[in-house]
Formats: C-alpha cells, sequence, structure tokens
C-alpha cells in the first residue's frame, strides 16, 4: 500500500496531536477521527465525480460514500460539477497528495491521457468507473467497473420490437445524453443496431437533452413543435424523460399512450410512473456500484491486478411484467 512520505505523516501526527491538546474536552468523535487519521493501513483513495446532474448520479455518489465507511477506506471525495478541467484538476490533487488509488467516472470520453500518463509516472493505479474513455495508451488505466451501455440500447430496441409488433410504420425521436459521452454513444449505437434489421422504424431527430431533466423537457418541446407525428420517444436517462412527460402532457397528449416513452437508469419516479402506464419500458443502469468499487480499491492498494471490465448486473423492466408491485424500493 502506498504510504503518504514520512515527512508528511509526521506533520500530520504533529498536527493532530496539537488539534487533540488544543481540544481536550473534544468529543468522541474527533478523537475517533484523528485515530483514523493516524492510521496509515487504511487505503486513501481519490474520487472524481463528474457532477451531480441526475437522481441517478446522487444515487451513485451515495453509493460510493456509504461504501467507503463500510469497508474503512479513507475517501478523498471532488465534485467536477460536470467540467472535465474540474476533474483532471482533481486527480493532479490526488497525485499531488499521493493516494493509493485514483477512480474517476469520465464526463466524456476525450482528452484524458495528459493527466492519467502523471498518475502512470506517480505509479498511482487508475480505475474508471460508470463512464469510460477513449485512449491511445491502454496501460493508463487498470480496470473499468459500471455498466454495458450498448447492452441497454439494445435491450430498449428490443422492447420497441415487441411492443410495436403490427405497426406499419413507428416514428421515433430520441433525447441523447451528453454529447460523446459513453452513455450517449453506446446507447444511441445499441438501439439503432437492435432495430436495424426492422425497416419499419425510423429515428426521425436525436437532440441531446444532457441528462438534465430541464433540458429533456425543452428537447421534447422542440420536438413536438417540428414533428405532426410522434410514435416513440427514446430518452437516455430517466431524469430528462419526466421533463419530457411534462412537455407531452402541456401539449394535451397522454405518455405512455399516444407516444410510447423507453427510458434507461431505473430511478424510483421513472418505475412509478411506469406503474401509472405514463412510461412503457425502463432499461435499468444501476449507479449502486459503492461496494465493488471499495474492493477493488483495496485489491489495487495491494497491489494486485484486477479484471479489464466489471459489469453490473441489469435488468429491463417494462409494461408486460407482472411484479412491478413486489418491486423492493430503488435506492436512487
Ligand atoms: C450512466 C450514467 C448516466 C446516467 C444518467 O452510467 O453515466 O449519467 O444514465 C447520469 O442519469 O446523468
Amino acid at each position: 500500500m502506498r504510504a503518504l512520505p514520512a515527512a508528511k505523516r509526521a506533520f500530520a501526527t504533529v498536527l493532530t496531536l496539537c488539534v487533540c491538546l488544543l481540544s481536550a474536552c473534544a468529543p468522541q468523535s474527533d478523537v475517533a477521527t484523528t485515530t483514523a487519521a493516524e492510521d496509515d493501513t487504511q487505503v486513501l483513495l481519490g474520487f472524481s465525480q463528474l457532477g451531480s446532474e441526475s437522481a441517478w448520479r446522487i444515487g451513485n455518489t451515495k453509493s460510493i460514500q456509504d461504501a467507503a465507511k463500510r469497508a474503512g477506506v479513507q475517501l478523498m471525495y471532488e465534485n467536477a460539477e460536470q467540467k472535465q478541467e474540474k476533474q483532471i484538476k482533481a486527480i493532479r490533487s490526488f497525485i499531488a497528495y499521493q493516494v493509493d488509488v485514483i477512480a474517476f467516472s469520465p464526463i466524456v470520453e476525450d482528452g484524458w491521457d495528459n493527466v492519467l500518463e502523471e498518475a502512470k509516472q506517480a505509479g498511482i493505479p487508475v480505475l474508471i468507473t460508470d463512464r469510460r474513455i477513449n485512449t491511445t495508451d491502454e496501460s493508463l488505466i487498470v480496470g473499468f467497473v459500471g455498466s454495458d451501455f450498448y447492452a441497454e440500447g439494445r435491450r430498449a430496441g428490443r422492447f420497441l420490437l415487441e411492443k410495436m409488433a403490427g405497426q406499419e410504420t413507428v416514428t421515433i425521436v430520441e433525447i441523447s445524453g451528453t454529447v460523446d459521452s459513453t452513455p450517449m454513444r453506446a446507447r444511441g449505437s445499441g438501439f439503432r443496431d437492435e432495430l436495424a434489421g426492422d425497416a419499419r422504424f425510423t429515428i426521425v431527430e436525436s437532440v441531446s437533452g444532457d441528462f438534465l431533466r430541464s433540458k429533456g423537457k425543452e428537447c421534447m418541446e422542440g420536438l413536438l413543435s417540428r414533428h405532426a407525428v410522434i410514435d416513440v420517444l427514446f430518452s437516455h436517462n430517466d431524469s430528462m424523460t419526466l421533463g419530457a412527460i411534462e412537455a407531452i402532457e402541456e401539449a394535451g397528449l397522454a405518455p405512455g399512450k399516444d407516444i410510447v416513452i423507453v427510458t434507461v437508469d431505473g430511478e424510483q419516479a421513472a418505475i412509478d410512473l411506469l406503474k401509472e402506464g405514463k412510461i412503457n419500458c425502463v432499461v435499468e443502469c444501476t449507479p449502486l456500484i459503492g461496494d465493488m468499487i471499495m474492493a477493488l480499491a483495496k485489491r489495487l492498494a495491494a497491489g494486485e491486478t484486477i479484471p479489464r471490465n466489471i459489469y453490473s448486473d441489469e435488468r429491463v423492466f417494462s409494461e408486460f411484467d407482472t411484479d412491478l408491485d413486489s418491486l423492493p424500493p430503488r435506492e436512487y
């Protein structure tokens, strides 16, 4: 495990002792924190989160923070608020602090090689979580844990093939995620590949809602104004779908009936609307990967190698299911 340089650890100890002496009546929790800070067997994980744009992301962050506590991993957490440059800055700060492991969810796929080369030179393993990167040097990362977005796109298409059986022509509009992000690229291509063999399906327009509810509503308002006939909405995440449903209802149409809706994530609000008949299919994309991340971080800090790709186990929820009322709470 990577220890802090002796000088830095000595400084931390002296500082901690001073704090203890100055706050002799400190509540138990401060003393507990001090003890933890001195425990140099703890894995120190630097995690750069891309933002808090959706219920999925908020659930992902909670999963990571709760899992770190359960695992006894010391977590340095930074929220980049949807800005790649802030993620790069956070990764550089983790390198300077000489964490044992770096993990991050890259907001977009391109532009990471320089900072990851710096981590590699510093001997710090980098684990990619949730989304992926494009790189010319695969040695810059040690592995990926998250979802197979291409498979999610295919599952969305597969539902439509069943749902729209017998309909002569099917006009689709798509509200996609953050441009150049892995889920946007892969969900879109999986969806298209699944429908490619059936000429009845036409995607008449695709617009990006950046995974945001507000933009999902704006996108749907525009799509409704430009297309007299829309049979299906394929939305890359539930937050945008919730916004789109507002627009559909404000236009006097019935979501789930006048317009078939296929969405991705599986947040509680979407499952509730599925039960109400306002959404027809929810393709699961679980954010609850915190425990997997912590287990992998511990193995990396111990010098182990890990599998290159570890995928979450996910399902599809749809109007064809009979178990919707017995589903446990979604946790996001
Ligand atoms: C998918 C994740 C996406 C979710 C969105 O793993 O990256 O980002 O589908 C989130 O809800 O904003």
